[in-house]
């Protein structure tokens, strides 16, 4: 069968007659074939969510949060089998697939229990007669755009707060990653979600780009690369009645000082470096390491590097499954050899797998191993600038202060996530308080952000929160409601009310 889209609470074939597969990265099995939808699609979407938006404003918010708190459930109660689904589709190692899904209900448990929660704010007078108040409103339709590495936790990142706010949606999943639309599309229908309040179109970049520039769109929501990010903040600043939120990616360091706990220095950078295969926005491909030490996490590095278990996602030995698609594994290979022209050294070069690395079953899959290399520090060196997103990881030694480091940690077009290890706290509050960074963490690896804590960043990597709780300032307008309560007239700033 071919999946269709789901457009004013039907399923529908659209207007196209083109389909594409779906494709688990680790062994190249098909796993669902699915309608790709045009940009008429979108526009019928669209029809359908501005269509929507009285009925579902004229209800209250807890009772729309009602309508989440039943996936929250279902989310929960298929925990493992939705965890394999999104290893499947997207590649990343079981406890990741799981872990996204947790995030997921995180999300929606956030949002349904913010409905309960009071908005807006009561605002002081210059007027002691005069009641004033910061009041929400929806914004309208919300569209979605989201990535394949995190396709259950990301869409509701973006959708969850949209819809208890009142607004409607649009949706064009990850083309890398359908079926996980698909189930989430399931999840709304089984919720009984009333039609048009949440549309999903399946398709590519022409579907994404109608959402982008299409007149009945409040806001857009985008999560994923720095270029096509780029591309949605320039559309919609065309339109000043437009609001865009993009999150994009980034190429980010992890500073370790003279002071550093070692253990926990090599732990965070491998996990900041190797889960999902790189592949998150936040992933680590810069480690900045004090000349003191550097020698010893070396060694230390390298040694797991070499070793780390690149296998079948599901199994729960593996720590690295495969990259998202062949052209992904061809990027990653010629980043690799511009590296190896950039670098003093290379270190680990895992670029081909051996074929005894590879599991039985599996050839098909697109696999790729960490590289990791010492470069002379030079700032206009692409390799350890340009964001790779996968399993590519340059040292680089640094003597000096910690103010050194941040001056090379900083140093990037980007500015999304880091960390520093260190036991000196006048260091960790340095890097604190001049990273340039949206995500900071201190002893710890920068990944596996919280959906309560704000997530977006600063330069290159985004204008905008579409995401957590900071999702609310992108979907709601902020309206000044003012209420005289006395028989005459007085003004703020002792403007004459006389006429
Ligand atoms: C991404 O990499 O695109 O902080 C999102 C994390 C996750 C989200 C990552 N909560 O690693």
């Amino acid at each position: 069968m071919t999946y269709q889209h789901y457009i004013d609470g039907e399923w529908v074939d659209g207007h196209g007659t083109d389909t594409f597969e779906s494709t688990n990265p680790a062994n190249g099995e098909t796993l669902g074939e699915f309608r790709q939808g045009t940009p008429e699609d979108i526009e019928d979407a669209i029809a359908a969510a501005d269509a929507a938006e009285d009925e579902w404003q004229s209800m209250s918010r807890i009772a729309r949060a009602e309508y989440l708190w039943d996936i929250y459930h279902e989310l929960k109660d298929r925990h493992q089998e939705l965890g394999e689904v999104v290893t499947k589709e997207c590649g990343k190692e079981i406890s990741e697939g799981k872990a996204d899904v947790a995030e997921a209900w995180h999300m929606v448990e956030w949002a349904a229990g913010d409905a309960r929660h009071p908005k807006g704010d009561v605002v002081p007078s210059e007027i002691a007669d005069k009641d004033a108040y910061m009041r929400r409103k929806p914004r309208g339709v919300v569209g979605c755009i989201t990535p394949w590495n995190f396709p259950v936790a990301i869409p509701f990142w973006h959708m969850a707060v949209a819809l208890v706010e009142g607004n409607t949606v649009v949706w064009k999943p990850a083309e890398q990653t359908p079926w996980c639309g698909q189930i989430i599309a399931e999840m709304f229908e089984d919720a009984g979600i009333p039609e048009g309040v949440f549309n999903m179109v399946q398709g590519f970049g022409d579907a994404g780009a109608r959402i982008v520039d299409h007149d009945d769109v409040d806001t857009v929501l985008f999560t994923g690369s720095a270029e096509v990010g780029q591309e949605v903040g320039q559309k919609v600043a065309e339109d000043p009645g437009k609001l865009a939120a993009c999150e994009m990616g980034g190429k980010n360091g992890i500073v370790v000082t003279e002071e550093a706990d070692l253990d926990i220095a090599v732990h965070s950078a491998v996990m900041s470096s190797f889960k999902t295969t790189g592949q998150r926005c936040v992933s680590s491909e810069r480690l900045i390491v004090h000349e003191d030490v550097y020698d010893e996490f070396k060694e230390r590095y390298v040694e797991v590097a070499k070793d780390v278990a690149v296998g079948d996602p599901l199994d729960e030995g593996t720590f690295m499954g495969p990259a998202i698609e062949p052209e992904h594994v061809e990027k990653i290979q010629k980043y690799n050899d511009l590296a190896r022209e950039e670098a003093k050294n290379v270190l680990v070069d895992r670029t081909e797998l051996g074929d005894d690395e590879i599991p039985e079953g599996h050839e098909d899959g697109n696999w790729v191993g960490p590289f990791v290399y010492e470069v002379d520090y030079d700032p206009d060196l692409r390799s350890i600038k340009e964001e790779v997103f996968g399993p590519h990881v340059a040292l680089i030694e640094y003597s000096g202060d910690i103010e050194r480091a941040v001056e090379i940690h900083n140093d990037t077009p980007y500015g999304l996530a880091g960390a520093v290890i260190s036991e000196d706290y006048r260091q960790i509050n340095y890097y604190r308080d001049n990273a340039e960074v949206g995500l900071a963490y201190g002893n710890l690896p920068c990944i596996g952000a919280e959906v309560q804590l704000p997530f977006g960043g600063v330069k290159k990597s985004g204008n905008g929160y579409p995401s957590a709780r900071e999702v609310i300032e992108a979907v709601t307008e902020r309206t000044a409601w003012t209420l005289n309560n006395s028989k005459d007239i007085e003004m703020a700033q002792g403007l004459s009310a006389d006429i």
